[in-house]
């Protein structure tokens, strides 16, 4: 039998570098958040138990604001993961708390993984992960994702999670007296109805149902197969609790705050609980820079210069290595014309194979490699440095503009290469027309070798 384990995660925490570690799979990673954004599938074996992991786009939260958030939602509910691992990043603990309780809500078969730990250790941070176990009442483990060896804590601790027979678990958050007795209230006629079915958590639907979640409600009509709101009996349940909540002065929108804040609550008193800070100034120097670079005033400008340096050292860098290999190409293309000669080809498979098919490929590569071989590791760079997350938060005001996010900001700066590929080609293409008798042969390999590209 193979298990299934689902990574989960807020955004840039190593998600899929702990999913790549485990599974030999080489799912796109890199220092901003938002790269995965489906669901990657690979599996590990470890003590002879075979595991299905799935790596999930990253989240903040798991109460359905975004699609992403569904997903994950949903993989949890209703997914029947044998061990669910939320990834934490140890920098930030507190706001990465928030999903561990959201999560623990719906099940206990968790795993707690405080990733980052070597970038928790630069900034003097340290957490005590068997104090933040025994406060979340599930296995916590520390690993730097990038060290494979590190991991192996974490498949262990999976391993357990997964053999122990605790199953049917899950944490209860106590959101004050008002709304427990509304949740008490409506319990019974949801376990009514769902009683014969996979699912056991009936206090988590009644939260949902209270806080009458559209999307949520109907994420479980349809995994469940059950009417909900469509159920006369729990519609009169449903009256009476939101009757006893009105009647405490707890509306719609306060419930949902109520809920919010508890858990907000929990994270800051555990993570103030269990981190400690050797350097208690560790974050003013981030603090400055991030002002600097991501203020309204000088945000843009020192991006814009940025940018034209990254470009420039691009174009003009790739003009020396681009002459060299053009220079070789053309070497060996007066080489192969003179093999065919030697060997008194016909005129048309000279034309085809090396005026064609070599000297389109030969401009292409002496045109494209270095520019490619120059901004793509400055583009890392910035991405290591973590400028990459400041560009998308400067220019997610102009994106939205657009309804579309910031971080697309970042994929569209990758794209300039085909932008590049395609100006290029144009040239060569104008280039080569001068030349009529492969004229035709040319424009087919351009062609094929576009269509190919994009
Ligand atoms: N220093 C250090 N870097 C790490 C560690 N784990 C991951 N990284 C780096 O953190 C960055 C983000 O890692 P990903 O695995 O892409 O993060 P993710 O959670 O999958 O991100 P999304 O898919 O965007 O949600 C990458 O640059 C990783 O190399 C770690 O333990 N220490
Ligand atoms: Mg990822």
């Amino acid at each position: 039998m193979i298990l299934l384990l689902l990574l989960l995660g807020n955004p840039n925490v190593g998600k899929s570098t702990v999913f790549n570690a485990l599974t030999g799979l080489h799912q796109h990673t890199g220092n901003w958040p938002g790269k995965t954004v489906s669901n990657a599938m690979g599996t590990t074996n470890f003590m002879n138990k075979d595991f299905l992991l799935v790596d999930i786009p990253g989240t903040y939260s798991i109460m359905s604001n975004s699609q992403e958030e569904e997903i994950a939602r949903d993989y949890i509910c209703f997914g029947n993961p044998n061990c669910t691992v939320v990834v934490v990043d140890s920098t930030c603990l507190e706001r990465n708390l928030n999903l561990v309780y959201q999560t623990l809500e719906i099940t206990n078969n968790v795993v707690v993984c405080v990733n980052l730990l070597d970038e928790a250790k630069k900034k003097g941070i340290e957490i005590d992960l068997n104090k933040l176990s025994d406060e979340l009442g599930v296995p916590v483990v520390g690993t730097i994702a990038r060290k494979k060896k590190t991991l192996k804590n974490l498949m262990q601790a999976i391993f357990d999670v997964c053999s122990s027979s605790q199953n049917k678990k899950y944490t209860k958050i106590d959101y004050g007296d008002t709304i427990e007795s509304a949740i008490d209230i409506l319990e019974p006629a949801i376990k009514k109805l769902l009683v014969n079915k996979d699912f056991y958590n009936y206090r988590w639907i009644c939260l949902k149902v209270l806080e009458g979640n559209k999307k949520i409600i109907s994420s479980i009509e349809n995994y469940l197969n059950v009417k909900l709101l469509g159920n006369e009996d729990l519609q009169n349940t449903l009256a009476k609790a939101k009757e006893l909540l009105i009647k405490n002065d707890v509306n719609l929108s306060s419930f949902k705050d109520k809920i919010v804040s508890k858990i907000m609550f929990n994270s800051e008193t555990v993570a103030l609980k269990v981190t400690s800070y050797a350097k208690l100034d560790y974050n003013s120097r981030n603090y400055k820079i991030d002002k600097i670079l991501t203020s309204k005033l000088t945000g843009i400008p020192i991006m814009l210069l940025f940018f034209a340096l990254i470009f420039w050292i691009t174009i003009t860098g790739a003009n020396y290595p681009s002459q060299i290999l053009s220079d070789l190409f053309n070497f060996i293309e007066g080489k192969l014309v003179n093999l065919f000669e030697f060997f008194n080809s016909p005129a048309w498979l000279t034309s085809v194979l090396v005026y064609g098919m070599f000297r389109t490929l030969a401009w292409v590569v002496a045109v494209m490699l270095p520019p490619m071989a120059i901004f793509f590791p400055l583009f890392t760079i910035l991405e290591d440095l973590g400028y990459l997350p400041r560009i998308a938060f400067n220019l997610d005001g102009f994106f939205r503009k657009a309804c579309t996010s910031g971080k697309q900001a970042l994929t569209m700066c990758m794209g300039v290469t085909k932008l590049d590929f395609f100006i290029i080609s144009l040239f060569v293409l104008h280039y080569l027309t001068d030349l009529p008798g492969f004229l035709q042969t040319t424009n087919i390999y351009y062609f094929i070798s576009c269509k190919y590209y994009f």
